[in-house]
């Protein structure tokens, strides 16, 4: 026995690969090529380099906070930031009846800063005209791919420049190096909520880099490996941010069908006679097995729940209204397809 094992552990001696030796010509970053970022928003932010995400604000509204991270750079080097002031989605104010104001400073060590030279949008105003008293805003929305370097800004603003004391910076701003960095926000500070920046820097006099290997860590699936998304639960679409369901109503009386809007005034379900049938937009439908729905959480019926035809992704649901919801006012609907529930879309029932 003990003859025969020595004689196999030679054999495995004499078939062993040596160790992989590393590529003679890859020279790998060090930590001495990274740089550090400070970034400090009134309200959020979130930052994207060369269309990858680099950071979140993690305090996403009170303490005011500095984002520090370390960055490996690659020029050019493409920002682009979303940053959010603290409004109501649907007033815009701030502390139920403030106008609040926002700012955004930034400053990488190759000397990069935030200044009127990065390019600004806005996609959340509000309350126009400054009008407190019954708040309107404006959703402007923000296009696929705003962060990707290829991303045409050229029709955007130029950033305006605000003082320090126009912005009046807490937190821990003063203790993170911010010396040459100026505070930016679109031309209103006060009104435009949610705005996007973008800038790209190029590569300081006389830097070269001195690594080629950038990275082979891919990323491309994380949405799905990291489940970011609930790609089998069906979903009801809105037509703005309070949740009103998208759709209309079909009628039914006697042997006539009529269509009615129920956006802009209550569903009457008029006589016990009437079959009223909500039929709502949604998507991320699955093949049907099972399609049930509650309305104001009343189980209601659901006489269809398909593709909307020609096919483009888009699903219709329709459900019978349970008479007994009349006057209910405010109503949620939620459809469940094969035991998954949607998000919940408002209706109103008078
Ligand atoms: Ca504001
Ligand atoms: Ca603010």
């Amino acid at each position: 026995m003990r003859t025969s094992l020595l004689f196999v552990l030679a054999a495995l001696a004499a078939i062993a690969q040596p160790p992989p030796r590393p590529d003679p010509n890859l020279i790998k970053a060090t930590f001495n090529n990274t740089i550090k970022l400070n970034a400090y928003a009134d309200n959020w932010c979130m930052i994207y380099i060369n269309g990858k995400l680099i950071a979140t604000d993690s305090i996403e509204f009170l303490p005011h906070n500095v984002i520090s991270v370390s960055i490996l750079p690659i020029y050019p080097m493409t920002i682009a930031v979303l940053a959010k002031d603290n409004a109501d989605p649907k007033t815009g104010l701030e502390y139920g009846t403030q106008i609040g104001d926002a700012g955004f400073s930034l400053k990488l060590s190759d000397g990069t800063v935030t200044s009127s030279a990065w390019k600004v949008k806005t996609f959340f105003k509000g309350p126009l005209n400054r009008n407190i008293v019954t708040p309107q805003v404006e959703y402007t929305p923000v296009p696929a791919n705003w962060f990707a370097p290829d991303f045409d800004d050229s029709s955007w603003a130029q950033a305006t420049e605000y003082t320090e004391a126009r912005v009046g910076p807490d937190g821990d701003y003063n203790a993170a190096n911010f010396t040459g960095a100026k505070f930016i926000w679109s031309d209103d500070i006060d009104l435009d909520n949610t705005v996007i920046f973008r800038y790209t820097a190029q590569k300081p006099a006389g830097y070269t880099k001195s690594w080629n290997a950038d990275g082979d860590i891919n990323i491309t699936n994380i949405v799905h490996e990291g489940r970011l998304t609930p790609p089998t639960a069906p979903m009801l679409f809105q037509v703005n941010g309070n949740g009103m369901a998208t759709g209309y109503l079909t009628r039914v009386r006697g042997t006539q069908q009529t269509t009615e809007q129920f956006a802009q005034t209550p569903i009457d379900l008029g006589p016990a006679t009437d079959q009223v049938y909500l039929v709502l937009y949604g998507g991320n439908l699955p093949a049907v097995t099972s399609a049930t729905a509650t309305i104001a959480g009343t189980p209601a019926t659901v006489a269809y729940a398909g593709a909307l035809t020609p096919f483009n992704g888009v699903a219709q649901f329709n459900i019978l209204i349970p008479r007994s919801l009349a006057g209910k006012g405010a109503a949620e609907v939620v459809v469940t397809i094969n035991g998954q529930a949607s998000n919940p879309v408002l209706v109103n029932i008078q």
